[in-house]
């Protein structure tokens, strides 16, 4: 083996050497480069004859070509492997299923909220929302609650640190009967003078607030209230009028209603309304599902009505204890704290 032959076979080890481009690049200035061997090589030519020359120079360009391609074909080497790990760095399994967005569902209560609002609609009750601050007329006065009437105090009733028009604080309204009030009134001013007056049939579902915390209270709950005042509109209409909404709301007619009498300033003779399953886990016990009553005349006045002409009933629920009853929640904390493992369910 001649002096090439020796310097190519070292080119080729040294280039299978080199485990990066860089340590390439430095192997091929070993020989290539300005101060390359065969650069060398290649200068010493000048001393020859040109005879010599001739047959020399041939010999070192065949050993130069040979180098370069052992140069190459590690390059392509290395370029590959190189190609390899990143491919198998960034290895995506195509097969995997795509990530899937998170479809949100409607909350319970509010699923709970247009069921009611669907079944008073179906009754010809109207569905009207209003402001959840309150005046202290709206929230107390005009549902006849007298000055000292302990649900004004502020360990029942949370204020904003507002006045209203009568330089009275504003309250966060403790139940929606402001609006039932307010929408009364309006009802009654544009049928004011007119022969005849239409029913008032409405229900205010909405947010309501208490200073009360527990597993079935919470400051921020959600009621319904349900007016329906006329020139005849008795307690049988209320009995039979909520008799078909429980049992489309709950879809059964397996259950018994009674009312127990009660008391609220707001109407007069006064009931609470108790269920009772015929069938199923809540089967055996009275269940409380709202308050009612005949709207008491005070209130029918505050309305711009006149109670010898206008009687009617009204009642409230807590819409966060019949979606409580129908889902058999029995925390209603679990609706507020966003927990999606309990909100999922409701699909
Ligand atoms: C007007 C006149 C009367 C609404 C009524 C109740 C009885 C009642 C509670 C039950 C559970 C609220 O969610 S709860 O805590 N409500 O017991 N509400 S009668 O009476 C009205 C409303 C508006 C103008």
């Amino acid at each position: 083996m001649n002096d090439l032959d020796q310097l190519v076979q070292a080119a080729q080890a040294d280039f299978a050497l080199a485990e990066a481009p860089a340590d390439l690049e430095n192997a091929k200035a070993r020989y290539l480069g300005k101060a390359g061997r065969l650069t060398e090589l290649l200068k010493g030519l000048a001393t020859l004859t040109p005879e010599e020359k001739k047959t020399r120079g041939a010999d070192i360009n065949g050993a130069k070509q040979r180098v370069e391609a052992a140069l190459n074909t590690r390059r392509q080497a290395l370029a590959d492997a190189e190609l390899a790990s990143q491919l198998k760095a960034e290895s995506l399994d195509v097969t995997l299923p795509g990530r899937k967005r998170g479809v949100g569902s409607m909350h319970p209560i509010t699923r709970t909220m247009e069921r009611i609002e669907a079944i008073f609609g179906s009754m010809g009750f109207d569905v009207a929302d209003g402001p959840e601050i309150e005046t202290d007329w709206y929230s107390f006065t005009a549902l006849n609650n007298p000055e000292n009437h302990p649900a004004r105090s502020m360990q029942d009733t949370f204020y904003v640190d507002m006045k209203d028009a009568e330089g009275r604080w504003l309250n966060l309204r403790p139940h929606t009967s402001p609006m039932q009030v307010r929408y009364a009134r309006a009802h009654a001013q544009k049928y004011a003078g007119q022969a005849h007056m239409p029913d008032i049939r409405v229900i205010v579902p909405g947010r309501t607030y208490r200073v009360d915390s527990d597993a079935t209270h919470s400051p921020m709950f959600h009621q319904v209230e349900g007016l329906w005042v006329g020139e005849n509109v008795s307690f049988k209409d209320l009995k039979s009028m909520y008799l078909d909404f429980i049992q489309a709301f709950f879809e059964t007619t397996d259950l018994k209603l009674r009312f127990r009498p009660s008391y609220f300033p707001f109407t007069e003779p006064s009931a609470e309304i108790d269920i009772m399953f015929e069938r199923g886990p809540l089967t055996g016990r009275w269940l409380e599902v709202s308050g009612s009553g005949q709207v008491h005349p005070q209130v029918i006045r505050n309305m711009g009505l006149d109670p010898e002409r206008y009687i009617g009933f009204a009642f409230g629920s807590g819409i966060d204890r019949l979606a409580m009853l129908r889902y058999g929640v029995n925390d209603l904390r679990l609706y507020f704290e966003g927990d999606l493992r309990f909100l999922s369910q409701f699909k």
